[in-house]
């Protein structure tokens, strides 16, 4: 039955009032968000109800995706939009005197998620639901999420994110479902009178973990999937024992923050014990979920789907062969093929500090059953291995090495699919990250390229371009992402153009709005919108932008006459708060930033944004109002890149390296419809290779060069403490780790031809139309159906079974 208005201005009333027994409109905005968020959780809750006794009854396949991270962003236009109650609601609120945007503004935006890795399970949960596919996430609900970022004179101060001060409408405790978590202690195996081994434990710290669910709604098919997210607590019956608030800090702490401090060994210890307080419940809840279907134990790899989103949730192996073994008593054969056929992994970096490494010591003090298990595996690995591919491979694939436990290693071992997230990315995990296990596991090793959920970055985010997509290729790529490709077919007309044109000025002109009363600066809504917006690391190379920002400040400045495009240059991103070097390149870019936007000499030629708290919710505003999509790692560095696709999607022309997915957004788009630059992947590892690169050497030869970074150390950009040097020093006297003075003149070069072509609007904007039209591919849906066909072999499980085509490719 459809909503009306007059039924939903009925119900939010009695909602309201029945929570605060007060009418609406003394309510406060945060009270108005809640009581619609509740009312939109209550709408839904039949369907969460009836999707889960659904997927039991029929004994259907469910996947569970683990992940330390999850990145959702704001929920209440999404579950409004994809129940199909959005324009009803917005209408009832209009007409009560309220809008959408103003309530949506109280909703926290959960940081619980660092960067694209976060997003895409997110994205990634929109599209099970929306495709139907029995699906769920199982994380962290850290209490406090990311960081807060702050800028105080220039430098990154780090807040805490309590995004749970306000209640979470979205999330239901469930008391039900609890689970016992033990750590440390001793352990021993024990024959039982029933002659199995059993495991004993003395002294255990014991945790209760307690799942809090958050339902994921399909677009417009009734199906709603669920996020699991685990909280520590003290267990009930042991609340005695906890005489002092401090006592209960070991066990609180556990899901406190996100990315507890990694530069010292308590804080590296914390983070361990989060994936393992995650991985055991989560485990333990789908096992005991299984029983539901009263299936033998060897079935549970033909109903349960276990997917390892990179290495922190690896001990989600040892853990699952632990109650097997233990608890459920099985050989360790019938208990490997079980969690082997049963897990799957996807590797989202090659950086090398960002796979995982536990010291042997600590795992085995914090976690000593699962250690014993993690020995087995790794000692039947090498009496299997050794004598077939030798000691070299077997000592370079082994699990445990040096002292350390090998996370990677774990989860490729254990896991009978390892993908990468782009092609490029996955065939330098083959050739190279992981050459050995490639020669030992051809079969197991895979792409699936990521992919974006179009109904959050192009339907929500862009009304005005989703309007016009509607109006002149209809409605069916909302379904069907590939549709957009019809979108190709007005290149050349005219008025389209224009159309887009328009929109895409709209949304710029709406972007600086939001800037000038955010930071007082304000932008040319006609100048070339320049966006990066990502994680700050020295690999994706903020730096190298900065460098031509400042290059092109001395430019104006030196040559006053010449006919610059207008530009203005957006930054969204934090930097880790051990990652000095990031930090540092935080301060020099809000530096400049402050002499540019500041010189009269510069005008509305050139103005630098960078956004404090970059999260899901400013992505949505700046990407609909790029021009200019900055991918500019080192090739090779990227594994994929997610806001590059989104950039896309919404018509900004890509800047970019041969990095990630940027090469397929070539092979799609073609190369002439954006601006490529900068050594490709085979040269940097050449380079690489051939050990004799001197950066020193370019910047001496290299005048224009020489002339910019001087700059950074010699008073150009005021109110820089040393920052400018250290920048300076890495690039030039260290030897410029990402190649940053290599690849300088030819992202010059490129940028030039940016600003020729931006004097061209019909020109630009027809790139632009093509962009959008080919964006398709990287639907997330097209991603989820690959995975759910090719790794976890689960079904569509909907009435609208069929709604996505194959993507002819
Ligand atoms: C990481 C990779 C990206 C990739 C993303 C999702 C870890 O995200 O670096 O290249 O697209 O996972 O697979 P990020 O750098 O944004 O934290």
């Amino acid at each position: 039955m459809t909503l009306t208005v007059k039924a939903f201005i009925k119900e939010f009333k009695s909602q309201f009032q029945s929570m605060y027994a007060y009418s609406y409109k003394e309510g406060s905005t945060e009270q108005l968000y809640n009581a619609l968020g509740l009312y939109i959780k209550n709408y839904l809750s039949r369907n969460w109800k009836e999707t889960k006794e659904d997927y039991v009854e029929n004994s259907v396949k469910q996947v569970y995706y683990f992940s330390m991270e999850f990145l959702p962003g704001r929920q209440l236009e999404s579950n409004a939009y994809n129940l199909g109650l959005l324009d009803t609601i917005k209408e009832g609120l209009n007409e009560m005197g309220m809008s959408l945007e103003e309530l949506e503004e109280a909703e926290a935006d959960p940081a619980l998620g660092n960067g694209g890795l976060g997003r895409l399970a997110s994205c990634f949960m929109d599209s099970l639901a929306s495709l139907g596919v029995p699906g769920n996430g199982n994380g962290i609900r850290y209490q406090y999420g990311l960081f807060k970022q702050k800028f105080v004179d220039g430098y990154q101060v780090e807040l805490p994110e309590n995004w749970l001060r306000y209640r979470n409408v979205w999330e239901t405790r469930n008391d039900k479902s609890t689970c016992m978590v033990k750590f440390g202690g001793n352990v021993w195996l024990e024959k039982n009178h029933l002659g199995y081994m059993e495991a004993k434990y003395e002294n255990t710290l014991n945790v209760l973990a307690v799942p809090y669910d958050t339902p994921m709604v399909g677009y417009r098919n009734n199906v709603v999937n669920n996020l699991r997210l685990w909280s520590a607590e003290i267990p009930v019956e042991e609340e005695e024992n906890y005489h002092t608030l401090e006592a209960t800090e070991p066990i609180k702490e556990i899901t406190q923050v996100l990315y507890p401090d990694d530069s010292n060994y308590e804080g590296r210890l914390l983070r361990l014990k989060q994936e393992y307080f995650m991985v055991s419940a989560g485990v333990q809840s789908i096992l005991r979920h299984y029983k539901k279907y009263n299936l033998p134990r060897k079935n549970i790899p033909d109903k349960v789907a276990i997917h390892i989103n990179d290495t922190h949730p690896a001990l989600v192996i040892p853990e699952m062969m632990r109650i097997l073994l233990d608890e459920e008593h099985l050989s360790w054969e019938q208990a490997w093929e079980i969690t082997f056929k049963t897990c799957s992994y996807t590797n989202h970096t090659i950086l090398r500090e960002a796979l995982e490494k536990w010291p042997i010591d600590m795992m085995k003090d914090l976690l000593p059953r699962i250690y014993m298990i993690i020995e087995e595996i790794n000692q039947r690995f090498v009496d299997t291995t050794a004598p077939i591919y030798g000691d070299r491979i077997t000592w370079q694939t082994a699990i445990l090495q040096n002292g350390v436990v090998n996370m990677a290693h774990l989860a490729v071992i254990g896991s009978h699919s390892i993908n990468g997230v782009a092609k490029l990315h996955t065939e330098i995990l083959m050739e190279d990250v992981l050459k050995d296990f490639f020669e030992l596991y051809p079969e197991r090793f895979n792409n699936k390229t990521n992919g974006i959920t179009q109904r959050r970055w192009m339907h929500l985010a862009n009304p005005g371009l989703t309007r016009l997509l509607d109006e002149k290729i209809g409605e069916e790529w909302k379904k069907n992402p590939s549709e957009l490709k019809v979108f190709k077919g007005f290149e050349q007309d005219e008025k389209t153009i224009k159309e887009l044109a328009k929109v895409k000025f709209e949304n710029k002109q709406r972007l600086a709005d939001y800037i000038e009363e955010l930071q007082g600066i304000k932008v040319n809504p006609k100048a070339i919108f320049d966006v990066q917006i990502k994680r700050l690391h020295a690999y994706k190379r903020q730096h190298l932008n900065m460098l031509h920002i400042l290059y092109r400040y001395l430019d104006i400045k030196e040559n006053p006459s010449k006919d610059f495009v207008p530009r203005v240059f957006i930054f969204g991103a934090k930097a880790a708060p051990s990652y000095m070097y990031a930090k540092q390149i935080i301060k020099v870019i809000n530096s400049l930033a402050e002499l540019i936007n500041n010189d009269p000499d510069v005008g509305d030629k050139l103005k630098v944004v960078f956004f404090e708290n970059y999260g899901v919710s400013l992505a949505e505003k700046i990407i609909p109002a790029a021009d200019i999509s900055e991918q500019i790692s080192l090739a090779s560095m990227e594994a994929s890149g997610t806001s590059n696709m989104k950039l896309m999607a919404n018509g900004a022309l890509t800047l970019a390296t041969l990095d990630g997915a940027n090469i397929e957004i070539k092979d799609f788009v073609g190369e002439e419809n954006m601006f490529i630059f900068g050594l490709s992947s085979k040269e940097v590892y050449e380079l690489k290779a051939a050990g004799n690169y001197n950066s020193k050497g370019i910047y001496e030869s290299n005048e224009k060069l020489r002339h910019t970074l001087d700059a950074l150390t010699n008073d150009t950009i005021p109110g820089l403490n040393g920052e400018g040097y250290a920048v300076f020093d890495s690039l030039v006297n260290y030897n410029d780790e990402y190649f940053v003075l290599k690849d300088f003149e030819s992202y010059i070069k490129a940028q030039e031809k940016v600003d020729a072509l931006y004097r061209n609007t019909d020109e630009w904007t027809r790139k632009s139309l093509l962009n959008i039209a080919s964006s398709a591919p990287f639907s997330a849906d097209y991603t989820i159906k690959r995975y759910a066909d090719d790794i976890w072999k689960v079904k569509q499980h909907s009435e609208q079974k069929d709604s996505v085509q194959p993507l002819d490719e």
